[in-house]
């Protein structure tokens, strides 16, 4: 495969904070203005989480809305907004990204619980089955978030019960203390699981954010950067913004002999509708 290869930006999180990184986005007006960095760097999905004005993760409706609307406002990006929030939220809460008008292109689906450090990240199967619900209700498509292999497994298995569709898009996050760690061997095992059809997305953790996407871009994955999952350019250096880490990650793509998608391309790749408007 060496199609257009897309970078997501994951420009905020949940769990990063001011006091790790000065350069961590939190009104809806810095996360527009990093979300088109980004999409100036070569990102062509922005993967959204939302913060209060004090920096505390939250999944409110209306902070979602306004970063929505900003952000759609200043760039023509995908937004993919995130249903997995902050561990210990719950269900209802984590939800609300959904009810938003027009509702966003994508949000991320977790496929199942893990250790999170030392917290536990719960994804049980019900609400897995009632996020896909309430995603096709309303016309969003899921990224299947898999942090472990029994993860890829269980989309499989929800897919022969007719809760999620194949193929779909994958991401798989590596490196979380209770996931599958990141290493070439353990990509290349995730992926040969998927069914013929589905494409792929890797969320390496700090330092093997780069290594990661560098070789899911050469197998014919797709890439995910940004300060959710690693706030440093270089050993010492703080990234800037995630732009700068999406720059990065656009040259692999090129290195591996790749284009880097646009959101029109990404569209096409993700079977998204067009733009929302
Ligand atoms: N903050 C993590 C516990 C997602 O966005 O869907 C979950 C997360 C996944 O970030
Ligand atoms: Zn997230």
């Amino acid at each position: 495969m060496t199609g257009p290869a897309i970078v997501t930006a994951a420009i905020c999180g949940a769990e990063v904070t001011r006091e790790m990184t000065p350069h961590l986005p939190i009104t809806a007006a810095e996360l527009a203005e990093e979300a088109a960095r980004c999409r100036d760097a070569g990102a062509s999905v922005i993967h959204l989480h939302v913060r209060k004005d004090d920096g505390t993760p939250s999944q409110d409706r209306a902070l979602f809305q306004k970063a929505l609307d900003a952000i759609r406002a200043r760039t023509d990006v995908i937004v993919q907004t995130s249903t997995g929030g902050a561990v210990g939220m719950s269900a209802g809460e984590r939800a609300q990204p959904l009810e938003c008008t027009p509702p966003p292109d994508m949000a991320t689906l977790n496929a199942g619980s893990l250790n999170f450090g030392d917290d536990v990240f719960l994804n049980p199967f019900p609400m897995v089955r009632e996020f896909a619900r309430r995603m096709r209700e309303k016309g969003v498509a899921y990224e299947l978030e898999c942090y472990d292999v029994g993860h890829v497994e269980a989309c499989l298995r929800l897919a022969q019960e007719g809760v999620i569709e194949l193929p779909a898009h994958f991401d798989f996050v590596l490196g979380v203390r209770g996931g599958i760690q990141a290493s070439e061997e353990n990509l290349r095992f995730l992926a040969a699981k998927l069914p013929r059809g589905c494409t792929f997305n890797v969320a390496g953790l700090g330092k093997h954010q780069l290594p990661m996407a560098a070789l899911a871009l050469r197998m014919g994955g797709h890439a995910r950067c940004g300060l959710e999952d690693n706030i440093y350019l270089g050993k010492g250096v703080l990234a800037k913004g995630s732009f700068e880490l999406v720059a990065k990650v656009a040259e692999l793509a090129r290195a591996a002999g790749r284009e880097v998608a646009t959101p029109a391309q990404a569209r096409e790749i993700l079977r998204l509708p067009p733009r929302r408007t």
